[in-house]
């Protein structure tokens, strides 16, 4: 994708007014874009200093209490360290946004944040939000020499991911193989369960790396461990040893490890990962960048969920590295072909309750089914909380799914269920399980309706259990099926 600078409008010049250590370097700024200077000070040294400059042209004046005749019309920058001085001068400045306040350094330390200060802009972050900043990067710049330490002359270093790998520990494991290779090494990435859905089958197959089921011998014979985006107490049993711990999942006692590195409160674990990348200029590539942006965006559903602005920086980052086009395919693929025909009995037999919207699907054969169908209908104009149910393993399972505006469907599904079985959730998401004993999908009916509407008239309550009743003994979603294999 071919990327141009949007363009900007250079200042035809600008006016310095004032005579502190900053008015030199607030000079040198300019010239260096070839902006011409007008410097008004009361300070005769000041023409000395910038007498080697060009485009610098110095009038002084007797005080700074009264507007310059020649002033001409432009950006102002107020160069002394007094804020009172500053403000008067503001006084007599003509109406404009554009007046900056340049304190030297012991002065800007002390402002507020960027807050309006009686008209006056700063030019630069105070020195204490640089400074953190700073600290910020050294702090990951010393975790990547750290890292880089330990596999520097390893035999078999090792990224291992939990169970079925989800796109961002795919993201944050390519992350921490480049940084390894950057140290010389040759790390192997391998998952302990199976690649089951197919975004992340298709996300693995797109980077063209070797990421492999983890055998015994390469358990067994790693010198150099790293585990991401999971802990090794994730492992209920076979638990691997770990030299490194990479998350943001909530620290469990037994993370002890020789580097650790888990913060709870990023949305990812590809933000950690971005940081240090970004923060000891290593290489990030395209499609290094798609995994990790991908792993970002599942995480945090897209920035809505326990997102923080290190996310979103990190986003930002890799937004323009990152195959859009490609993550638009992974993003598109969620629905599985053989779902259609659920998702077609659903949206003819649905039962529409004021903002709500209810199917149920009675036997089926997995509670998938529920998820995709509730997210689904969840875009219908006008309804704002959805609930798919159905019978499994002799259990009625309810999904709740809602946009968590004026409404918390994990606190419905635990009010509606709680007392049945398993049932709760949060805000935009539910989920109950009820043990049915041996009963037809029948019964499970009357369950769901007089549970999910406590509040209803038994004559309403009995108009949906009827309802819902015939659509379950109508077609059901494979006998209703047009689609064939042409
Ligand atoms: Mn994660």
């Amino acid at each position: 994708m071919a990327r141009r600078r949007t363009a900007v409008t250079k200042p035809r010049l600008v006016v310095i007014i004032g005579h502190n250590q900053q008015v030199v370097q607030t000079v040198t700024t300019f010239i260096g874009g070839r902006v011409p200077v007008f410097v008004y000070t009361t300070e005769s040294e000041i023409e000395v200093q910038l007498a080697p400059y060009p485009d610098v042209t110095v009038a002084i004046l007797p005080d700074y209490d009264t507007c310059p005749a020649d002033l001409p019309d432009t950006a102002y920058f107020i160069c002394l360290d007094s804020e009172e001085e500053a403000k008067n001068i503001r006084e007599w400045l003509p109406q404009s946004r554009a007046i900056f306040h340049i304190g030297s350094g012991a002065d800007t330390t002390r402002r507020s944040g960027r807050k309006n200060n009686n008209g006056l802009l700063h030019l630069q972050e105070s020195n204490s939000a640089t400074r953190r900043q700073l600290f910020r990067r050294l702090s990951n710049l010393r975790r990547v020499d750290k890292l880089m330490d330990m596999a520097r002359n390893t035999e078999l270093p090792l990224i291992l991911m939990y169970s079925n790998p989800d796109p961002d520990a795919i993201g944050a494991a390519l992350a921490l193989a480049t940084i390894w290779r950057a140290a010389g090494a040759n790390p192997i990435i391998r998952y302990t369960g199976e690649v089951q859905r197919y975004q992340n089958k298709l996300l693995i197959s797109y980077l063209k790396e070797p990421i492999e089921f983890a055998r015994e011998a390469e358990l067994a014979g790693a010198d150099l461990v790293a585990i991401v985006d999971a802990q090794p107490g994730f492992w209920r049993e076979n638990q691997p040893r770990a030299h490194v711990i990479i998350d943001h999942h909530p620290r469990k006692e037994s993370s002890v490890a020789a580097y650790t590195d888990i913060r709870e409160d990023y949305g990812s674990t590809a933000t950690i990962m971005t940081e240090y990348l970004v923060d000891a200029d290593l290489p990030i590539s395209r499609t290094l960048a798609t995994a990790l942006l991908y792993g970002l965006k599942t995480d945090t559903n897209d920035l809505q969920r326990n997102t923080r602005s290190n996310d979103v920086k990190a986003y930002d980052i890799l937004h323009t590295r990152s195959d859009q086009h490609f993550i638009s395919r992974l993003v598109h693929s969620q629905v599985p072909m053989n779902m259609l025909d659920y998702l077609a009995w659903g949206i003819s037999n649905r039962i529409v309750v004021r903002d709500m919207m209810l199917v149920h699907f009675g036997d089926i054969p997995h509670s998938d089914i529920l998820v995709q169908c509730a997210d689904y209908l969840l875009l219908t104009c006008g309804i704002n909380w959805v609930v798919c149910a159905g019978k499994t393993n002799d259990k009625l399972i309810v999904t709740f799914r809602g946009d968590g505006h004026k409404q918390d469907v994990g606190r419905r599904a635990h009010n509606a269920f709680g007392r049945l079985g398993s049932a709760g959730g949060h805000r935009t998401m539910g989920r109950a399980e009820v043990p049915l004993d041996g009963e037809h999908e029948d019964a499970s009916v009357d369950i769901l309706v007089a549970n999910l509407f406590k509040r209803m008239s038994q004559s309403r309550q009995q108009k949906i259990i009827r309802a819902l009743r015939n659509r379950l003994h109508g077609p059901e979603p494979e006998e209703a099926s047009l689609a064939e294999l042409i």
